[in-house]
């Protein structure tokens, strides 16, 4: 078709209108409007110019008058020689009413009321609207009285209609050689380059999007959470260890070493090391734990064991960013002690901690732990509900409820509950406490210091606000990466 084209533009110079050179070959208008691009992206081998019409063109009704007749025509043709009841009519005849009052004007048929019977006044009739309708469809006029007459009987309808002129451009040929999109090397070498067609360069075009790497939706909420920790004026806690020691881990936090969270079916050892360096572990410090462990101190009667260095060296995969926690907050005492001046803190971490737990379809043997502290004078459980007020109303969470709970290492200990509009029900957001005494005094902070602290996961938030019902959606080997690359920018609703 290209070859017609051109072949026509080099004896008439021009193409008027697409439409007509389209009828006048037998193809639909699109096809030579196809045509049309398909030679103009051979660079100026043509020229174009765009023109539109407003015209009436048949709709659907309008068509099936075409091709079957008008309303009115169709219910002639069903009345009987010896005429028809007019309540059979009505049941039988779909659009009846407006069909009726059209054949009646027309004198075509008419109504016996004592009878009810309607007969036909006519041989035959000239369907003048299925005329009308055939006419417009060659593209003749028509009355604009007749005009708006269909269109009010929704027969027609005015569409505007986009159609070209197509005239020869400045590089017309009659060959339409393929313009080439690329300068090779063999071109260059073969010298082919000095006589090659080059396709011009469409700087409207859209680029190819670039691949690029993606943010897990886990990383996308870190940074949700990491913000609002920062807007708060906390300080990010060096994580970046997820080998921890049990002193750290649990003897630290004055857990106690028979407690049942440190036994192998809660928590991952380590094997290869199996041992910490002790040399990492201040002596004094060791010392002034085992003491509170075993007899207690500063009215702490401690736990009254044998209290294990063996058992505080082992290494294992650390349970909570709690251990990071109690490194942050010994290494806060020693710089008070060093400096005779304590300075209050407000520290968060959010990373990786393992617990060899049962899996099921929220929990994995992995979380993200996120979890915040406050160091100063004389803080008080005021203090840490208010603290929890500020931080979760920054995700969007005004309605909470505290439920007392039991931690080895915080005393009084909440768990945090809110009341979720799209579960209906009261979900368990996190849990929280002031670190006690026998943690903190073996530190060497000052007695007037307290900690308030709180923690909860990435992972609740995240399936929620994700709308994910099993955690293997979201981590681990069966995640769909496509749910990675097309999941939204994360933005915690924080109204
Ligand atoms: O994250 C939890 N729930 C949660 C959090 C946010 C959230 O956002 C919604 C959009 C509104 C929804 C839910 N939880 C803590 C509660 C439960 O999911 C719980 O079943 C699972 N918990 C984990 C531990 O379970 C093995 C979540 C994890 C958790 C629990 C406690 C702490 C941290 C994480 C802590 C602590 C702590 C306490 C005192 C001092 C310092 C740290």
């Amino acid at each position: 078709m290209d070859a017609v084209v051109l072949k026509v533009l080099s004896e008439n110079e021009v193409i008027p209108d697409t439409r007509v050179f389209a009828k006048n070959n037998g193809k639909k208008h699109q096809e030579i409007v196809g045509v049309m691009k398909s030679l103009q992206s051979l660079g100026d081998i043509i020229a174009t110019k765009e023109l539109s019409e407003e015209k009436w063109i048949l709709t659907d009704e309008g068509s099936k008058t075409l091709s079957s007749g008008s309303l009115e025509a169709r219910l002639f043709q069903c009345v009987s020689e010896n005429g028809s009841q007019l309540d059979e009519l009505k049941k039988s005849f779909e659009g009846f009413s407006v069909a009726f009052g059209k054949a009646t004007s027309k004198k075509w048929i008419s109504l016996d009321k004592a009878s009810g019977m309607v007969t036909k006044n006519l041989d035959c009739i000239v369907d003048d609207v299925q005329k009308d309708l055939e006419s417009l469809n060659l593209g003749e006029n028509i009355p604009q009285k007749t005009l708006d007459d269909y269109k009010k009987r929704k027969l027609i309808e005015k569409r505007i209609e986009k159609f070209y002129e197509i005239s020869k451009g400045p590089g017309f040929s009659l060959e339409t050689e393929k313009l080439a999109t690329d300068l090779t090397t063999e071109m260059i070498i073969s010298g082919a380059w000095k006589s090659q067609a080059f396709k011009a360069y469409n700087f409207s075009a859209n680029g190819r999007l670039p691949d690029s790497g993606h943010l897990h939706p886990l990383m996308k909420v870190r940074s949700e959470f990491r913000q609002i920790f920062l807007e708060m004026g906390f300080s990010e806690m060096p994580t970046n260890n997820f080998v921890e020691s049990s002193f750290w881990n649990f003897d630290a936090l004055f857990q106690p070493q028979q407690h049942p969270a440190r036994d192998a079916h809660d928590t991952f050892f380590v094997s290869q090391p199996a041992q910490c360096n002790k040399t990492q572990i201040p002596a004094d410090y060791m010392e002034a734990v085992k003491k509170m462990h075993s007899e207690g101190g500063s009215g702490s009667i401690g736990y009254q064991y044998d209290w294990s260095e063996e058992e505080a060296l082992k290494n294992l995969l650390r349970t909570h960013t709690t251990a990071v926690s109690s490194r942050m907050l010994y290494k806060l005492a020693q710089k008070t002690k060093s400096t005779g001046k304590f300075e209050p803190v407000k520290l968060f971490s959010i990373d990786r901690v393992f617990r060899n737990e049962t899996l099921d379809a929220t929990h994995l043997a992995e979380f993200h732990q996120i979890e915040g502290l406050v160091a100063d004078y004389d803080l008080t459980l005021g203090n840490l509900i208010g603290m929890l007020y500020e931080f979760f109303n920054k995700l969007g969470i005004k309605n909470l409820r505290f439920k007392p709970a039991y931690n080895p290492y915080t005393e009084p200990s909440m768990e945090v509950f809110s009341f979720h509009p799209g579960l209906k029900k009261w979900i368990e957001i996190g849990n929280s406490g002031i670190f006690r005494p026998e943690m903190l005094i073996p530190m060497g902070l000052p007695e007037d210091v307290s900690v308030i602290a709180w923690g909860l996961s990435l992972e609740r938030p995240t399936m929620i606000k994700y709308k994910l019902d099993n955690i293997r959606d979201l981590c681990g080997h069966k995640v769909n990466l496509q749910m990675v690359y097309d999941n939204p920018l994360c933005r915690i609703e924080k109204h």
